[in-house]
């Protein structure tokens, strides 16, 4: 007998078929709308139709009348219970239904539970709301001009719209430091509003059973424990007492990591009614009301020296935060991980500066393919590193290369105070540069510039902070940052794994599977994988920020590792030899001096249940708990080249390459797939995606027509290139997160490529979404095309 051959048996680095698939592209998924329970009703929720208003009165005695009608929400019920408001994730409160005030356009009024939703949603619209109108603030500027309304009234103490100020660096040093510069580069950016649009909205089921004290929630969350945690102390329920189950989910992408009021409201409906209560969210609701990404606005300055090197960072930056800071992010870090701008360039000081306001619009900010506002960061970084190396008329690479922290300078501290853990950025800069064939990119350019034709190319790089913890620097809402893996092994060596992550199209029942192949030779078919159970499921913080991979993943590998070191005290005593004897090599335990003598695995796990040694406990189970030492860095180059059409600014995208290094690929097929959908998003958020507000507050782009989705026809294809891969030198396996990689680092490539491509006009700056009108705009005006596109009241 020999070592089986990993990638037959689905271990890393092979590009197993996604098992979940087999369910999902039958129709048989489970979605939590699938879910049909015993006597079940249904929630719909009565909305603001106004930004900023006083709530005068509320009537809800036509609705009550309505036959099907069991229970009408409103604040003032929810408020005798304590629950009219609820703490965010930021350690701000949100209203759970509006007592007071109307803070956003389409904030939760009131709900219904009925018979079915069409009889609940014609009772909500039998709810009359008398309001008081209140001029409706709809940027951080407004907000903060004198004079302006105070929104958040609710809170003690708050008489502006200022939610924090924050600041992280070395203020004098960088003063000094630009004080000696050559040249200073200043750029001011902001990254529009958008919005994660999974295809599935949010929704729950709450079921409460009066009989047992049990109350069980469907729901999709990205985080079942944290869920399971607050509504323990929302609504003062026993913790043992609750189960929450996340089934499967029809993408996340952040926007089902918050807490929204509609499940709040269904939990307390079920516990009034004692039966269950479903809530669905339409699109509209889904597109108006739940977690907004992004609403940034940068002023950005680099010190530069005439040879090139970066001598300092400056940025100041605006976060428009809506009506609730609502963002889940580690607690120590008021605008998340920003400052983990410039990680892969070696600047020797920087400071940031950061102000959150509140506006009239729903909370912003949130979380969408960001792990924690990186996605803001890296757009922010590498188009004011294209800004400074056109204004010191250097080559885009070339001004990269010489500014990147080198191979060997790892692990290197950032100046804001993050460790980097390992990286090779020089070598994926080449390898994308010969990809595109930047040279001779570059005279084709040269040549089509002789004949009137625009083309560009854009050069973006990311690395991002993935898989928090630590514990010591990271948690949410005091609750340390950490995650597990359970693994058991059944006699016949078949095995159940459940970890603390949630897969909501990450993959994880392939990938998973695939770590305990490779950490013990049992074939990744023989592991079944369950997550978003928390009855079942180990405590873990659950999937965001890319953090599986590099902490569950982790847990996944740190526990087989354990069921390992058990099977072979079970190896050592059916070969009848000391345990120091025993060798393994992958699904098998022999005698290191008779390598013909040994047994598998599943030997093993069979002994555990039959034919254990004495004083040995039976059975072949075990948990871990993973603490990271660090986040895990990955790296990425993203090279686009465009053709702008100058008559008309519409731009098409002619190539684009992508070298992402994660390190050790657990399934290189999955990777790739997340590297193209984040790739796709990117490419939607810098050429077709915005939600923008009217003067009044209104949300335009609550629909499918106005927030666009590429499709097939509008995605450009990409090419993938994963020769460089740098393992993560403190992950068990030595991989790194890559779930939101491409959406963090593909927008700017985008956007640095339409501004190559027209550089020759001295527009600095256009920003996204660049839709051809704007660029036509910069193109034909000669000037930048800042802020949200202007929307009429009546457009
Ligand atoms: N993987 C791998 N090798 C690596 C790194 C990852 O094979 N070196 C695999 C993992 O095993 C996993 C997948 O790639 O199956 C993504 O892993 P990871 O980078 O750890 O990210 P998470 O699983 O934590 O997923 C979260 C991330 C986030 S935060 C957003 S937002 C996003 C994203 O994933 N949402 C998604 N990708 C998504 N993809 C889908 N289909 N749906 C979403 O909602
Ligand atoms: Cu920031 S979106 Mo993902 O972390 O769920």
């Amino acid at each position: 007998m020999t070592a089986l051959d990993e990638i037959k048996i689905g271990g890393l680095g092979a590009s197993r078929k996604r098992v979940e698939d087999n369910r999902f592209i039958r129709g048989k998924g489970n979605y939590t709308d699938d879910i049909v329970l015993p006597g079940m009703l249904h929630m719909e929720i009565l909305r603001s139709p106004l930004a900023h208003a006083r709530i005068v009165s509320i009537d809800t005695s036509r609705a009550w009348q309505i036959p099907g009608v069991h229970l009408v929400l409103t604040g003032e019920m929810m408020a005798t219970r304590n629950l009219a408001w609820m703490p965010t994730l930021s350690y701000d409160t949100q209203a759970v239904l509006a007592t007071d005030k109307v803070r956003f356009q389409g904030q939760e009024v009131a709900c219904v539970i009925a018979d079915d939703p069409y009889i609940a949603k014609d009772a909500c619209e039998a709810i009359d709301v008398e309001y008081e109108p209140l001029p409706p603030i709809v940027n951080p500027e407004q907000a903060l001009a004198d004079g302006a309304p105070v929104i958040r009234d609710d809170k003690q103490g708050q008489d502006s719209n200022v939610i924090y100020n924050w600041e992280v660096g070395d203020a004098a040093g960088t003063e000094r430091a630009f004080a000696q510069a050559d040249k200073i580069s200043r750029l001011r950016l902001h990254y529009p509003r958008s919005h994660p649009s999974p295809i599935e909205c949010c929704g729950s089921i709450a079921d409460f059973n009066r009989a047992t004290s049990k109350l069980t929630v469907y729901m999709t969350t990205q985080a079942p424990h944290i869920i399971r945690a607050a509504v323990a102390l929302v609504a003062e329920l026993p913790e043992h007492m609750i189960r929450i189950v996340s089934p499967d989910i029809g993408g996340g992408f952040g926007n089902k990591v918050p807490v929204y009021p509609g499940y709040v409201c269904s939990i307390l409906a079920s516990i009034l009614l004692e039966v269950p209560v479903k809530w669905i969210e339409d699109k509209t609701g889904n597109l108006i009301s739940t977690g907004f990404a992004r609403d940034i606005y940068l002023d950005g300055e680099l010190a530069l020296r005439d040879d090139g090197k970066i001598l300092a960072v400056r940025m100041h930056v605006d976060s428009d935060h809506g009506a609730f800071f609502s963002d889940a992010q580690p607690s120590k870090f008021k605008i998340g991980l920003l400052h983990s701008a410039f990680a892969c360039y070696d600047i020797p000081v920087g400071h940031v500066t950061a102000r959150g306001t509140y506006t009239n619009k729903a909370p912003g900010g949130v979380a969408y393919r960001c792990s924690f506002r990186v996605t803001e960061a890296m757009f922010f970084q590498e188009r004011m590193v294209q800004a400074a190396a056109h204004d010191l008329g250097m080559d885009q690479a070339e001004f990269r290369r010489i500014n990147f922290v080198s191979d060997d300078q790892f692990p290197f501290r950032t100046p804001f105070g993050f460790l980097t853990d390992s990286g090779q950025y020089g070598k994926c800069l080449e390898v994308g540069l010969k990809a595109v064939g930047y040279e001779d990119f570059r005279r084709q350019q040269a040549e089509a510039k002789a004949k009137g034709r625009l083309l560009g190319l854009g050069i973006s790089t990311m690395t991002e902070p993935l898989g928090a913890g630590n514990s010591r620097e990271y948690d949410i809402l005091g609750i340390k940052m950490f995650d597990s893996a359970e693994l058991k092994v059944h006699m016949t060596g078949k095995a159940i794994l459940r970890t603390g992550a949630k897969t909501q199209g990450q993959g994880h029942e392939t990938t998973w599977a695939q770590i305990v192949a490779h950490e013990l030779g049992l074939p990744a078919e023989d592991v079944v994988v369950e997550e978003g159970d928390t009855d079942t499921a180990p405590f873990g913080m659950g999937t965001y920020a890319s953090r599986s991979t590099p902490v569950a993943g982790a847990a996944v590998a740190m526990v087989s590792r354990k069921i390992r070191a058990k099977a072979r005290k079970l190896a050592a005593h059916l070969l009848e030899v000391s345990e120091e004897d025993v060798e393994w090599e992958l699904g098998r335990f022999y005698v290191r001096s008779a390598p013909d003598r040994g047994v598998t695995i599943q030997e093993c796990a069979m002994a555990a249940y039959s034919n254990m040694p004495d004083g040995m406990e039976p059975g072949l189970e075990n948990t871990a708990y993973y603490d990271p030492p660090n986040l895990t860095w990955p790296f990425a180059v993203y090279i686009v080249t465009v053709e702008v059409d100058p008559e008309t600014g519409v731009w098409d995208v002619l190539n684009m390459v992508a070298v992402d290094d994660c390190g050790v690929r657990i399934n290189p097929m999955i990777v790739e797939g997340q590297i193209m959908g984040g790739l796709t998003e990117a490419y939607a958020m810098a050429n077709m995606q915005f939600i923008t507000f009217d003067a009044e507050g209104n949300c335009v782009g609550s629909n499918y027509m106005d927030y666009l989705l590429p499709t097939a026809w509008e995605t450009p294809g990409y090419e993938l290139h994963s020769e460089v891969v740098t393992p993560s030198p403190h992950h068990p396996i030595g991989a790194k997160g890559v779930g939101e990689c491409a959406a963090v680092g593909g927008p700017a490539a985008f956007v640095n490529a339409v501004m190559d491509a027209i550089a020759d006009t001295g527009v600095r700056n256009i920003d996204m979404p660049l839709l051809p009108d704007r660029v036509w705009e910069a193109i034909t005006k000669r000037h930048d095309v800042s802020g949200a596109p202007p929307v009429r009241s009546d457009d």
